[in-house]
This record gives C-alpha cells, sequence and structure tokens, in this order.
C-alpha cells in the first residue's frame, strides 16, 4: 500500500516516558500545576489514615479528628511525541515521606515549588533531593501579593547549588508550566551527561 506508515517514511514512535516528582510545602501550588498541564483528568487520591493502631471505627467523641486526608496529584503531559512525562505530586508534610521513597524510585527529577512568603516550607524537600541526587529545580510560583525576588536571591536563601536552577513560574498557566518542565527535563539530562562523564574519568 501506498498509505501508512511507509509513505510518512518512518515508523510510528513508541514514546519515552519520564517520571517527574512535583513536591513543595502545603498549599504551595502543587495541585493546581499538575491540573493546569495534565492531558488527562488530574488523579487525586484521598486516604483515610487513621492514627496508629486506632479503630477506624472508634467515633468516641472528636477523636474521629485523628483522621488526615492526604492527596496525591498524579497527571501526564506529552511535550513532544516521543516524550510523555508522568507527574506525582507529592505531599509535602514529613510524615508521608516515607511515600517519597518509593515515588522517587526511578524519577528523573523533581519540580520543588516554592513561595516566597514561605520559603522555608521547601527546605525539607531541597534537602531530600540533594541527599539523594535526584536532580531537581526550584520554581517560585508567583502568586500575587507575595514580593518578587530575583532568583539569585531565592539561591542564596535556600543555599542552592550553581548548578541548581531557580525559575519563576504561574502554576494555573499550562504554558508557564510547560516551561518549568521542559527546564526540568534539560537539567535532568544535563545532569546525568555530567555523571557519565565523571564515571569515564
Ligand atoms: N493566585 C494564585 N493562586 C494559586 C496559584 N497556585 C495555586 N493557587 C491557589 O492556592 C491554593 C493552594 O494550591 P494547591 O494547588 O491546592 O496547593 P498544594 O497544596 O501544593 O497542592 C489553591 O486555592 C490554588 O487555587 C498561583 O499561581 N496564583
Ligand atoms: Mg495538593
Amino acid at each position: 500500500m501506498i498509505f501508512g506508515r511507509s509513505e510518512r517514511g518512518k515508523p510510528p514512535v513508541e514514546p519515552v516516558t519520564l517520571k517527574i516528582l512535583v513536591a513543595g510545602g502545603f498549599g504551595v501550588g502543587k495541585t493546581t500545576l499538575v491540573g493546569a498541564v495534565s492531558e488527562i483528568r488530574p488523579l487525586r487520591t484521598e486516604e483515610q489514615l487513621s492514627e496508629t493502631g486506632r479503630p477506624v471505627d472508634d467515633t468516641s467523641g472528636v477523636e474521629s479528628k485523628s483522621t488526615t486526608t492526604v492527596a496525591m496529584d498524579f497527571g501526564r503531559i506529552t511535550l513532544r511525541e516521543d516524550l510523555v512525562l508522568y507527574l506525582f505530586g507529592t505531599p509535602g508534610q514529613e510524615r508521608f515521606w516515607f511515600m517519597w521513597d518509593e515515588l522517587s524510585e526511578g524519577a528523573l527529577g523533581a519540580v520543588v515549588l516554592a513561595d516566597t512568603r514561605r520559603l522555608e516550607d521547601c527546605f525539607a524537600a531541597v534537602d531530600y533531593f540533594e541527599r539523594r541526587s535526584i536532580p531537581f529545580l526550584v520554581s517560585v510560583n508567583c502568586f500575587e501579593g507575595a514580593d518578587r525576588y530575583p532568583a539569585e536571591a531565592v539561591r542564596q536563601a535556600l543555599d542552592l547549588d550553581d548548578g541548581v536552577p531557580v525559575v519563576l513560574c504561574d502554576a494555573r498557566e499550562r504554558g508557564s508550566v510547560k516551561e518549568v518542565l521542559i527546564g526540568l527535563v534539560r537539567h535532568a539530562m544535563d545532569h546525568a551527561a555530567d555523571r557519565r562523564e565523571a564515571a569515564l574519568n
């Protein structure tokens, strides 16, 4: 047949899929960011965690308040025909770090979202990725009413290595978030290349 794949001259591509984590403090815009770019309806999983050992049906008094909602965001974006990103928004609270260890398995890298009004909320995430040598960038979500700081000031405040990109974004804007993700993929690729080179020397 003249039609079909031979006519186009190239076989269909099987896309490369990459796993990206989206971390940062509570309310910094992780769910918003994933929702802004995801092609699939973002999946939010909510789980009731009861305090250790407490029977779930123990409804005595207000004790039922001891349940906590854990939300994890999941989304997908096709950056190019041959490149698909899966996004995992990680719960920010420290007590959920056991989840991060599994989530970060096989991850290409991470976006650490930051709000300049409470930068300290992302210290823990920065620390986590630094310790594990997982490539990450810091993306400042520019809320209205929050003072704007140059990227360099944010880098200093967070004591980031020179190589860690700091970018500004609007977590609600698809185009803005896409730029952040492209920046992260580039950064992670560079990081991987540097490591390969170091291993050869
Ligand atoms: N003005 C503004 N509001 C935002 C922005 N990003 C998130 N929000 C709002 O901030 C709140 C917390 O965002 P959310 O995505 O739920 O934060 P998460 O806890 O990190 O998942 C929500 O009400 C969002 O609508 C932003 O860039 N600008
Ligand atoms: Mg959220």
